[in-house]
């Protein structure tokens, strides 16, 4: 009787006792590790590397996969990836729409961060092509633009991001050549060139970046950015075909998992659904790494160090 009566007491005061001496580890609801999608631009990289710190501390394993944005959706729809913290509207909407109509994937939350992804030019551009930022200014100085490989047309330097820019130049009548960067460093290394030349240069940029706190411009202002712009032919000022606009000014920024994830480590879910961040974070984060010079892990570390207070708040109260 007395047994039966005091034992949930003597478990609860047990648990107690010895809880503080478990590792982390055992809060985990399962071992298995989370991977978290590493895309190829740098706030992504340095928010992945702030999410599995974050994981560790709950007490979980992470590892991470390497993926293009756009190699990345199936990984996630099959679960051999879990995580992926920063979904641009601009690039990645129409994947983004198709793989949640699926189910493959869910919505992990959206981060304060208005984004805008777009051609962008520095601002010495505005006096070597009058009538900049709107883009019917640009085939008349299309020339200044060009380069070897795009003679007589100009040069748009594009990302290796899912965007459709050929078919705007040609929606649009553009006179212009898309040539694809491999990377951001190259995007970042041909503007340093340009600007030392005051050579006209344009491509493909976003905020929040590093670039706005180092380099003045302006993004070209396309017609405003609307879905059927991208479904229906006839909107726009091209009736015969699609992607006569620009990309959202005022963009969404996403996180989104596996759909399995709220299942299988609930707690990290509910902790991935609250890490949030706004324009000046991601920005300040990116310029940490591109500006000045800290690896990935490092700029995790710092911000991880300066903001324990915000961090510790994204874990429920529940799973602490
Ligand atoms: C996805 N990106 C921020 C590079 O445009």
């Amino acid at each position: 009787m007395f047994l039966t009566q005091k034992l949930p007491i003597l478990i609860v005061l047990f648990s107690f006792l010895v809880s503080p001496f478990l590792s982390f580890a055992s809060k985990a609801e399962s071992e298995q590790p989370i991977n978290i999608i590493l895309n190829d631009w740098t706030s992504q990289i340095v928010l992945s590397h702030i999410t599995a710190e974050i994981f560790h501390n709950m007490g979980y394993k992470t590892q991470f996969t390497q993926k293009t944005s756009s190699a990345q959706w199936g990984a996630l729809q099959r679960g051999l990836s879990h995580v992926q913290i920063e979904v641009w509207q601009g690039t990645m909407e129409k994947m983004y729409d198709r793989m949640i109509a699926n189910g493959g994937i869910i919505d992990a939350g959206t981060h304060d961060a208005l984004t805008r992804e777009e051609w962008w030019y520095p601002d010495y551009v505005a006096e070597l092509c009058p009538g900049l930022p709107d883009w019917q200014a640009l085939n008349a100085c299309a020339h200044i633009f060009s380069t070897q490989e795009t003679s007589p047309k100009g040069r748009y330097l594009s990302g290796p991001w899912e965007k459709p820019e050929a078919a705007k130049i040609r929606a649009l009548n553009l006179n212009f050549k898309v040539i694809q960067a491999k990377g951001s460093n190259d995007l970042w290394a041909e503007l340093a060139k340009a600007k030392q030349h005051k050579q006209a240069i344009v491509f493909f940029n976003w905020t929040p970046n590093w670039v706005e706190a180092k380099y003045k411009g302006h993004f070209i202002e396309f017609p405003d950015y609307h879905a059927d712009c991208e479904t229906i032919p006839e909107w726009g000022v091209n009736p015969k075909f699609l992607h006569d606009c620009g990309n959202p000014k005022k963009g969404w920024l996403k996180k989104v998992a596996w759909q399995k994830m709220p299942i299988k480590w609930p707690c990290a879910f509910k902790t991935l659904k609250n890490i949030n961040f706004d324009n000046e974070q991601l920005a300040s984060l990116a310029l940490e790494v591109d500006g000045n010079g800290l690896t990935y892990q490092q700029a995790a570390k710092a911000w991880l160090r300066k903001n324990q207070r915000l961090w510790k708040n994204w874990i429920p109260a529940s799973c602490q």
